[in-house]
């Protein structure tokens, strides 16, 4: 049911690039389609979740700061507990590795800020504020160096890709139209 979810989401971005072309007319289509697709390429949008040990730790607001400091814009916001079964498919690609119950206990023990953001070269610019998975590895005034505790509790999640963006953007932001 949840993968049916995500799967909504992706319809529903393929449905918006159809109807821009649309409404662009659909006469010079190929061409139409080369210019959505080239701002699709400019200006991405990534899922982002601050989680929950950094939310019970009243550290919400200076990631957001941070990311906003950055010149990450926030197109959808929602503080929100999942339970344990969608912590489970939100990580459904870990779920053969050890640390996968213990991962999904945690994410499904308080709220998460969720969102979608938005900037060019989006994806691969939170990764950058963000930092390594683990945040010993990671470099002071990255996020996860500044604000996690351990690998499990790193403080942040970011799309690692396009494709995962749209899963992830489906999977928690099912249905809602994005400014
Ligand atoms: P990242 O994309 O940096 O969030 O990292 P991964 O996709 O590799 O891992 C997803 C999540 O699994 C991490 F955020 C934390 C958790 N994890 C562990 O708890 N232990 C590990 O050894 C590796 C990852």
């Amino acid at each position: 049911e949840l993968h049916q979810r995500a799967r909504g989401g992706l319809a529903g971005q393929s449905r918006l690039v159809e109807a821009e072309r649309q409404r662009r007319g659909g006469g010079v289509a190929v061409l139409l389609d080369v210019v959505v697709h080239l701002r699709v390429g400019e200006t991405e949008r990534p899922f982002s979740s601050v989680k929950p040990a950094a939310v019970h730790a009243g550290n919400a607001g200076a990631v957001l700061s941070r990311l906003e400091g950055a010149g990450f814009r926030i197109v959808a916001l929602r503080l929100r507990s999942l339970t344990r079964a969608e912590a489970e498919g939100f990580y459904h690609v870990h779920r053969e590795r050890p640390f996968f119950a213990s991962l999904c206990a945690f994410m499904s023990s308080g709220p998460c800020v969720t969102m979608v953001l938005e900037r060019e070269g989006a994806i691969a610019g939170q990764r950058e504020i963000m930092r390594a998975t683990h945040p010993a590895k990671a470099e002071p005034g990255t996020i996860r160096k500044d604000f996690a505790a351990s690998i499990e509790r790193n403080a942040i999640h970011g799309s690692d890709a396009p494709e995962t963006a749209a899963f992830e953007i489906g999977y928690f932001f099912p249905g809602v139209e994005l400014i």
